[in-house]
């Protein structure tokens, strides 16, 4: 999954692609590159990031899903709006990816089963503005499977049926960055639930923190390297799919792990 962020203050690549041109062509990139599916998102979920309008949303979200959807490719939308997914989905998105998991606004369930498409769960707290205040567990990693739990119930309440639910643990989302390392230590714990499973670590804070070694962190787009890294370990760990905002790094990751895959399960 490629990374299409039309936002002017993404952490990642702030603003690059804020320009809808500039964001189709981007969308483009990614599938040349080995994308098999866009996530165009149009509000930014750094940590302390305030909400957008919805109409801004809207407005930066539609024409870059129908543009991307017409040209063929297959579009999720990232949102946590029951309006601009819809808007989406018309426009030609075929996936929700729901960072609240339908926390945010209940009816984003109802939505994904009514059009009948596939509906990212990811485990979720609060908006970014408040999330890190929020990142206390008693035991983290069955406090996140719990939680995801829920979420997941709630879809399959809603009328969403389970083999449309993708789950994601949220890295960064309500975690520390050493909680962002103990929840990818325990990946089996979401590959045991036996769905598909979204692991989106790409470029985010805490493979700085890493990388830094106590000095600078690299800058958001010199993390695609550690971010192939990931790649390649979520896929070997039997994720579905991973979110990333280079698409050729973590395709050659995951081309890796499949062949080493098969002669895993050859012997
Ligand atoms: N992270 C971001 C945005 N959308 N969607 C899912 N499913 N999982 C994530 O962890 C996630 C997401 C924030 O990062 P960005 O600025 O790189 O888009």
């Amino acid at each position: 999954m490629g990374v299409v962020n039309v936002t002017p203050d993404s952490f990642s690549d702030g603003g690059r692609f804020f320009d809808h041109s500039r964001a189709i062509g981007r969308g483009r990139t990614l599938v040349e590159d080995g994308a098999d599916l866009v996530d165009v998102g149009g509000e930014s979920t750094r940590p302390g990031a305030d909400r957008v309008p919805e109409d801004e949303e809207l407005r930066r979200v539609v024409p870059v899903v129908r543009e991307l959807a017409d040209a063929g490719h297959v579009v999720s939308v990232d949102t946590t709006r029951v309006r601009v997914a819809e808007r989406a989905l018309e426009a030609g998105a075929q996936l929700v990816n729901d960072v609240s998991g339908g926390r945010a606004e209940p009816d984003m369930l109802r939505l994904a089963a009514d059009a009948g498409v596939p509906v990212v769960i990811m485990h979720w707290r609060q908006h970014s503005a408040s999330m890190q205040k929020h990142t206390d567990y008693d035991d983290l990693v069955a406090d996140v499977v719990a939680e995801l739990n829920q979420q997941v119930d709630a879809a399959v309440a809603a009328g969403v049926a389970l083999e449309q639910v993708v789950i994601d643990p949220g890295l960064g989302f309500s975690k520390t960055g050493a909680q962002n390392w103990e929840l990818l230590g325990h990946l089996d714990a979401f590959v045991d639930l036996d769905l598909p499973l979204l692991v989106a670590a790409s470029r985010k804070g805490f493979l700085g923190e890493l990388l830094a070694e106590g000095g600078t962190p690299p800058r958001p787009r010199d993390r695609d390297d550690a971010t192939a890294a990931i790649s390649t370990y979520s896929a070997l760990a039997g994720a579905w799919a991973v979110r990333v905002h280079d698409a050729k790094s973590s395709a050659s990751a995951v081309r890796v792990a499949a062949r080493l895959l098969d002669e895993l399960a050859a012997d």
